[in-house]
């Protein structure tokens, strides 16, 4: 056993770079080119590979420490037998790729490739590598065909072992000529994959020809694009050192954690544009496999962007409301969500997503309207009906709508056209057991009070009893929801889109008014009117909301 020097290859071109990541300790066995530290330099993430097998004796360095090529990093105690470690002050080990400078002689003697042709154009076969001691490996992929043109550690096959998916690099650079394997087949070390023809000094490189295991461990950097970009050749990647983390249950990788994924399957994310820390790796190591990116392809095309964790919501772009498991925190039980529940969910949603919503709030004097209500009570009863304030509301805004055109109006924004209504049709939101619908009422403008209150009540009724149709919900231009028999004093009523305006009515209460000479006892009816910025601006919902308050304030105005 003899002491070999780790020292920093060369980093393709980056002068200084950080150590991000030191994968080995003191006392660990590594085989030549496991990774032995990440380094990060301003164009890629990259692993520095053992210069050979043995076991680990020091490192000397610590992560966030500046490194440069040949800087020493620790020492090895070797086994002997491995990749060439120059004495120390010379020049350091360079990386894979680097060694495609060897010379002939070496190559001649390397395992895993023949070469049997001539000094200009040589055929070289290459051979299944050592793959870890695995055997009959499946092959899962063949990545090139005859006529391809192959650079140095371009990976030709993708093999799968029941631990890991490794691609089986290129030795050489050249052309391939014929492949002697097919997707399915079961390959062992030595195997005969495919033919090279490789002209002059083709390039031999990987020495040891070592499957690139997928299982690398790299930050989600854009390491090889960026590296494309820069125009030169990153240090090339290497076999992660072996993970001795347990297998942890399926789970997305989280923003600025490790992504453990092949080149092949890094291709295919950005093929799709996938952000790889977003999938769930289903291989050894929470490794990300092939089909890992499509079932996320597929996920997202039938969901959204959702996780794929229990969610509320989502949709439009916006992250989806994330549910936690609450039996955690007592008994819990699960309910269907009636068809009512979910329409009006859908409903709500798209309206708060789509419109943007403002309130105005005011208020009306209703101490005389209420007067005169009151005084209808017994003619109500002979009719069989029941006179409340909404009758009245009923009438104040249809009027108001037609004083104010621009509230009776649709958008629509795929034409960038506004529809303007000629009718005026009046939803009211009743609440049921059953949950909230709203029935309309037809030419409001056109009937009287007592005619409203009989539609009023008959759609009420045929809304408790589930009686309503389609055509008793549809064509409202706009929407009054009173929680006036309820309580409150103000709220924020979600538009009915594609109405523009919604009014809220909260309970009247007396309240002393100040009328230039004392404070009076007034009847006054809080009125919250949400409506959408993109149909009404502003000043006109204020008009709109202070001419409602003088109708309800003096129902006389309604003759005008
Ligand atoms: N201030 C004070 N009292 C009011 C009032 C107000 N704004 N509005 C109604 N009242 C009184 C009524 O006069 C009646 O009292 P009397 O019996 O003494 O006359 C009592 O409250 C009950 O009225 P009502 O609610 O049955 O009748 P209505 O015509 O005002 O409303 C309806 C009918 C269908 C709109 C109502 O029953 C209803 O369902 N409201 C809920 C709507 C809703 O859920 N909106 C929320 C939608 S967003 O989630």
């Amino acid at each position: 056993m003899s002491e070999q020097e780790i020292r920093v290859p060369d980093l393709g071109g980056a002068d200084e770079v950080e150590i991000t990541d030191i994968l080995v300790k003191a006392g660990d066995k590594v085989e030549a080119e496991d990774a032995i530290l990440e380094v990060e330099s301003d164009k890629a993430s990259v692993e520095l590979p053992s210069p050979g097998a043995g076991t680990v004796k020091s490192i000397s360095v610590k992560v966030g420490d500046k490194v440069r090529e040949g800087d020493l990093v620790g020492y090895l105690d070797s086994e002997g037998g491995s990749a060439s470690q120059e004495p120390p002050g010379s020049e350091p080990e360079e990386p894979a790729a680097k060694s495609a400078d060897k010379e002939p002689a070496e190559e001649a003697d390397d395992k895993g490739a023949d070469r049997a042709t001539d000094d200009k154009e040589t055929l070289e076969t290459v051979h299944v590598p050592d793959l870890g001691g695995a055997e009959n490996v499946p092959v899962v992929e063949i990545l090139v065909r005859p006529g391809d043109t192959v650079a140095v550690d371009d990976p030709l096959v993708s093999v799968e072992s029941d631990k890991a998916t490794m691609e089986i690099p290129s030795p050489y650079a050249g052309t391939v000529k014929s492949v002697s394997v097919k997707d399915g087949d079961t390959v062992n070390a030595g195997d005969a994959l495919l033919q090279l023809s490789v002209s002059g000094a083709g390039g031999k490189a990987a020495d040891s020809q070592k499957p690139a295991e997928q299982a690398t461990e790299e930050k989600p950097k854009p390491t090889e694009s960026a590296a494309a970009e820069s125009g030169k050749a990153p240090a090339p990647e290497r076999p992660a050192a072996k993970s001795s983390s347990a297998d942890a249950p399926s789970q997305p990788s989280q923003p600025g954690t490790k992504v453990h994924a092949g080149p092949a399957v890094r291709k295919l994310a950005r093929e799709f544009g996938v952000e790889l820390g977003q999938v769930r790796g289903s291989g050894p190591s929470r490794r990300i496999v092939k089909e890992d990116v499509q079932a996320f392809v597929k996920q997202q095309l039938q969901e959204g962007p959702a996780t794929g964790t229990a969610s509320s919501g989502g949709g439009s772009g916006i992250p989806p409301v994330k549910l936690p498991d609450f039996s955690q925190f007592g008994e819990v039980e699960r309910q269907p969500m009636s068809g009512l529940a979910k329409a009006t969910a859908d409903a709500m949603q798209r309206s708060w997503l789509n419109v943007p919503h403002v309130t105005q709030f005011d208020q009306a004097d209703i101490t005389e309207m209420e007067a005169f209500r009151k005084s209808l009570k017994a003619e109500a009863e002979k009719r069989g009906l029941k006179i409340t304030p909404m009758p009245f509301l009923l009438k104040a805004l249809a009027h108001a709508l037609k004083q104010y055109p621009q509230f009776n109006v649709s958008l629509d924004m795929a034409k960038q056209e506004k529809i303007q209504k000629h009718y005026i049709h009046i939803g009211i939101a009743v609440d049921t057991p059953a949950g909230l619908v709203v029935p309309v009422i037809r030419n409001v403008d056109q009937k009287g009070i007592w005619e409203l209150t009989q539609d009023a009540h008959e759609l009420a009724e045929k809304a408790r009893n589930k009686k309503l149709t389609r055509e008793d919900m549809s064509g409202a231009c706009t929407t009054i929801t009173s929680l006036g028999g309820i309580g409150g004093t103000a709220f924020t009523p979600i538009v009915n889109a594609p109405e523009v305006a919604i009014l809220g009515v909260s309970k009247a209460a007396m309240q002393p008014m100040w009328d230039g000479q004392a404070f009076q006892p007034r009847l006054m009816l809080p009125l919250s009117m949400s409506y959408d910025h993109r149909a009404v601006n502003g000043a006109d919902a204020a008009r709109f909301t202070t001419l409602l308050s003088q109708l309800l304030g003096d129902m006389r105005q309604l003759l005008l």
